[in-house]
């Protein structure tokens, strides 16, 4: 990071890493100091030191002051794993899939736990080495060919005590990096409430963008005591639909209770859901006959839709739910037919009981899917006998 006075109580604030430069006044600088020695965020605005603008305008221009602060490289990675300065100034990582996982559960109301979903999906995914070719999937009886690379970029680093807010900043930072080097980020959560500032990102790069959510939960919920607008793991599906989506699909819902309270936004028509029993009988072609395939599309998959009986490792689960394999073909159908450019995977939390982590096998799996689905397909044909 470099500052140059330019006189007149203006700095230009360079960063060599994304070569950026941006104008400052002398608050811009207060707030810069703020990452150089992290502390509450509400602490500082609160003595009037910092303005908000200013926080907002250095993380989505000059955000990264040292990348190894950023992101935190894990020990088992998905695919590749890549530094961010590399990455950033490396060759061409087109048509990749970028892993970033966000070990957050600050925004949770029931159990935490969320914050071990990147380490323990990353652990139970399936081990393909640096890039996944010539993959056997014998429950689809087809072998995938031409497979691009996987990146992994680590864990976006959390502060100890700062925000969603500040941290969904961050996370969004990330995720734009990854989008503007076309390649399509997988976010591995982490609590819901990172669905907000990721496809805050997403929906700047591409306007139309389509959502499919899979939820248990409408996450449209109001906070019960004011404020109401609060980003939590309950609410994020309201902020979402202040960005310009073309559509918000919800798979999977299956909750009992009060009228919702979230009326003025249960009548936009962007929105449509099928509940987890209606699920039960219907094909995904059914389920997608309304979706245009050539919209963008964004999957958001909260693990509390699959039984809870099958992904117990979640914070807020309901009876009922989708199985094992309603959930994967309506995945593959996604992957298979419509142009994923991001998705997150969230609410996979870890039990004290048992060090199986039967919703991180179950989401591994899927990002797995997800992944290879798009590639080329031929069917398996000299296995054994071909029985
Ligand atoms: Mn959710």
């Amino acid at each position: 990071m470099e500052i140059r006075t330019l006189g007149d109580q203006k700095f230009s604030i360079i960063n060599p890493v994304l070569h950026t430069r941006t104008e400052g006044s002398p608050s811009t600088l207060e707030a810069l100091q703020y990452f150089e020695t992290p502390r509450l965020m509400g602490d500082a605005i609160a003595t009037g030191k910092i303005a908000l603008q200013d926080l907002e305008g250095l993380l989505q221009n000059v955000l990264i002051i040292d990348v190894d602060l950023l992101v935190e490289r894990v020990p088992i990675a998905i695919g590749k794993s890549v530094m961010l300065a590399d990455f950033l100034g490396g060759t061409s990582a087109a048509g990749a899939a970028t892993i970033i996982g966000a070990p957050v559960d600050i925004a949770t109301t029931r159990a935490s736990g969320a914050r071990y979903g990147p380490t323990d999906v990353r652990s139970a995914y399936p081990r393909f080495g640096e890039e996944a070719v010539n993959i056997f999937d014998f429950e689809f009886r087809r072998s995938y060919g031409g497979i691009g690379k996987i990146i992994d970029l680590g864990n976006v680093r959390i502060v100890p005590g700062e925000s969603i807010h500040t941290y969904g900043m961050r996370l969004a930072k990330i995720v734009e990096l990854a989008l503007n080097a076309d390649t399509i980020p997988i976010v591995i959560g982490g609590d819901h409430s990172i669905t907000a500032p990721l496809l805050q990102a997403c929906s700047r790069k591409y306007p139309s963008l389509g959502v499919i959510h899979f939820d248990a939960h409408h996450d449209m919920y109001l906070n019960p005591i004011g404020p109401y607008e609060v980003l939590t793991h309950g609410t994020p599906f309201r902020f979402v639909l202040n960005q310009p989506i073309s559509y918000l699909m919800q798979l999977g819902l299956r909750t009992l209770e009060q009228p919702p309270d979230h009326a003025h936004v249960t009548n936009d028509p962007r929105l449509r859901y099928f509940a987890s029993r209606e699920l039960q009988h219907m094909e995904p072609e059914r389920v997608f006959s309304s979706i245009p395939r050539t919209v963008p599309c964004y999957v958001s998959f909260d693990i509390d839709c699959v039984a809870p009986d099958l992904a117990p490792e979640t914070g807020s689960p309901v009876p009922g739910g989708l199985s094992y394999y309603q959930a994967l073909d309506l995945l593959d159908y996604i992957a298979s037919n419509f142009r994923v450019v991001g998705a997150d995977f969230v609410e996979v939390s870890r039990s004290s009981s048992s060090q199986f982590n039967r919703a991180a096998q179950i989401v591994a799996r899927y990002i797995a899917h997800l992944i290879l689905a798009p590639c080329s397909k031929s069917p398996i044909i000299d296995y054994l006998h071909n029985y």
